[in-house]
């Protein structure tokens, strides 16, 4: 039978040995408790990495986010983020569900927003009959902008003008990893240009589940609490938990390998006529392109048919996300599939 390479997203890796033998090795007890040993280890290796007072493990990348926005916000309060950042487009509707909050967006290019599009968004004080202004949020990379880095520039830039007037900022890291193994930029340098940051382990990292919220102590009693409330405390998690030590311990830097198959692939679609792809906006591990004279649809099926399983980006667009599971050799296989469907 034919081997299915699927680049739908990073998140379809599946834990390595080295992983699956830490999974069976680790030490346990109830984190409701507080008392599970390996994801206190867990949590307090990823503060120290971000240089953050505290952290908390959480089931998903959405629950991170929406964790953190309920706590920086109460409801009614108004959240300013990009036009197409995962918090809106594909967290099911969480802000006004969870916390009776609404997203005022910016569009941005290539998901990079700036302080001069973001400061005419936010309420005055006085303005009591408008929504109250409370955080800004970042996405780094940015997921439908193509994996794009979120310039640091920007950051600091967007964190001045959230302490001018008393907001919070809240990063979206989900792929922060990405972003600083593209930069060289390490993560507590990111980590300190926003007060609450979520960042996923399940993406390239390779671990089957879990995130990780950063802040301060305070912050991070709080959510502790809203993670409970919504259903979030687990038990015996310490066997995910070593996942994700694992996976914060042996695989960041090898993301660099991930950002070069992407590239490849990029490079390659180039030259194919078929298709429309901005080799610029290729900087991390995943690919957006326009398919010419087929739709997004028919691309997809006939990618299949050879084998190769990609999503769409939305927008009219097919996404390709690089990831561990895949070798060089399943990346020739792939130019290959490309040239039959696209050239
Ligand atoms: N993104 C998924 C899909 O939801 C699109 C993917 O395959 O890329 N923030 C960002 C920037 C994300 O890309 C994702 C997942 C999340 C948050 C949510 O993470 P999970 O899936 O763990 O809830």
């Amino acid at each position: 039978m034919k081997k299915v390479i699927d680049l739908r997203s990073d998140t379809v890796t599946k834990p390595s040995a080295g992983m699956r033998k830490a999974i069976a090795s680790a030490e346990v007890g109830d984190d409701v408790y507080k008392e599970d040993p390996t994801v206190n280890r867990l949590e307090s290796y990823a503060a120290e990495l971000f240089g953050k007072e505290a952290a908390l493990f959480v089931p998903t990348g959405l629950m991170g986010n929406q964790i953190c926005l309920n706590v920086l916000t109460n409801p009614g309060d108004e959240v300013i983020c990009e036009r197409h950042a995962h918090i809106f487009q594909y967290e099911s509707g969480a802000p006004a569900m969870l916390s009776g909050i609404q997203l005022n967006l910016v569009e941005g290019t290539r998901g990079v927003i700036t302080p001069a599009q973001i400061e005419p968004l936010i309420r005055p004080e006085s303005a009591y009959y408008m929504p109250r202004t409370r955080v800004i949020e970042i996405e780094n990379t940015h997921n439908v902008a193509g994996g794009a880095v979120f310039p640091i520039e920007n950051i600091i830039e967007i964190k001045n003008l959230a302490d001018k007037y008393k907001l919070y900022t809240h990063l979206d890291g989900a792929r922060i990893w990405n972003a600083s193994v593209k930069t060289g930029i390490s993560l507590s340098e990111y980590a300190k240009y926003c007060d609450t940051l979520s960042c996923c382990l399940s993406k390239g990292l390779g671990a089957p589940i879990g995130s990780i919220i950063l802040g301060t102590k305070d912050f991070i009693k709080e959510a502790y609490r809203v993670r409970k409330a919504i259903g979030g405390g687990m038990r015996q998690v310490g066997i995910i938990a070593a996942a994700g030590l694992y996976a914060l311990e042996n695989n960041i830097h090898r993301l660099a390998e991930d950002h070069h198959k992407a590239r490849i692939l990029a490079e390659h679609l180039d030259t194919l006529q078929n298709v429309e792809i901005n080799l610029e906006s290729v900087e991390t591990n995943m690919l957006m392109f326009r398919p010419i004279s087929m739709t997004v649809e028919d691309a997809l099926s006939k990618l299949k048919e050879e084998g190769l399983i990609l999503g769409t980006g939305g927008f009219g667009i097919i996404r390709a996300v690089t990831h561990m599971d895949v070798s060089f050799d399943d990346i020739e296989k792939v130019k290959v599939i490309f040239f039959k469907i696209f050239a």
